[in-house]
């Protein structure tokens, strides 16, 4: 009995001539800034030029969506990051944001075919926030930067893969037609 190898496709961690636009939300800074600086510190740990990352400042999360999607159709970027962080109050006003955030950046992505990593905490209190932002959680920043270059990679790779080689099996193939 034959034993099938598929062919394996995955993005690598290698950042060089990858171009990024990361989008920050102001509200809640003092943990953003430090999810921000650990994306940046996982984007040059692997070859991104400066030149190569936009970062651009938003009032809160409930405007990266938008603002994640008319970065992506500038067809500027390679792979953006969202960063925010809600923590819950009292009022409902958090479930609002919480489900708008995180809905309106997939759409962002499956809209525009650019890779939008999600790097926003929602959580309970701001020790948990902190814990995520460095302490004893790690740092979200780090992991959304490595994705982002992950993905901004297979995308590339997806993009570009034709009838063979490397990712063919996995690009989107045109129906063939009936009849
Ligand atoms: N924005 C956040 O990024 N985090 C929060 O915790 C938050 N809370 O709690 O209200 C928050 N609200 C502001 C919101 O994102 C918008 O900026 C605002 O509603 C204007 O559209």
């Amino acid at each position: 009995m034959g034993k099938i190898e598929p062919t394996q496709v995955s993005g690598e961690l290698n950042a060089a001539g990858l171009r990024f636009a990361i989008a920050v939300s102001r509200f809640n800074s003092f943990i953003t800034e430090r999810l921000l600086a650990a994306a940046l510190d996982a984007l040059e740990r692997a070859g991104a030029a400066g030149k190569d990352v936009d970062v651009v400042r938003v009032p809160g999360a409930f405007e990266l969506p938008m603002t994640s999607k008319k970065l992506a159709q500038t067809e500027k970027y390679d792979a953006l990051i969202a960063i925010g962080c809600v923590i819950r109050g009292e009022t409902a006003h958090y479930d609002y944001v919480c489900s708008e955030t995180s809905r309106g950046l997939q759409l962002a992505q499956m809209d525009t075919g650019v890779p939008v990593i999600f790097c926003v905490l929602t959580v309970d209190t701001l020790e948990q926030a902190i814990d995520r932002a460095g302490l004893k959680g790690g740092n979200k920043g780090f992991e959304a930067g490595l994705a982002a270059i992950e993905m901004g990679r297979l995308a590339k790779k997806l993009h570009g893969a034709g009838s063979s080689g490397a990712g063919a099996s996995a690009a989107p193939k045109k129906k063939a037609r009936r009849g």
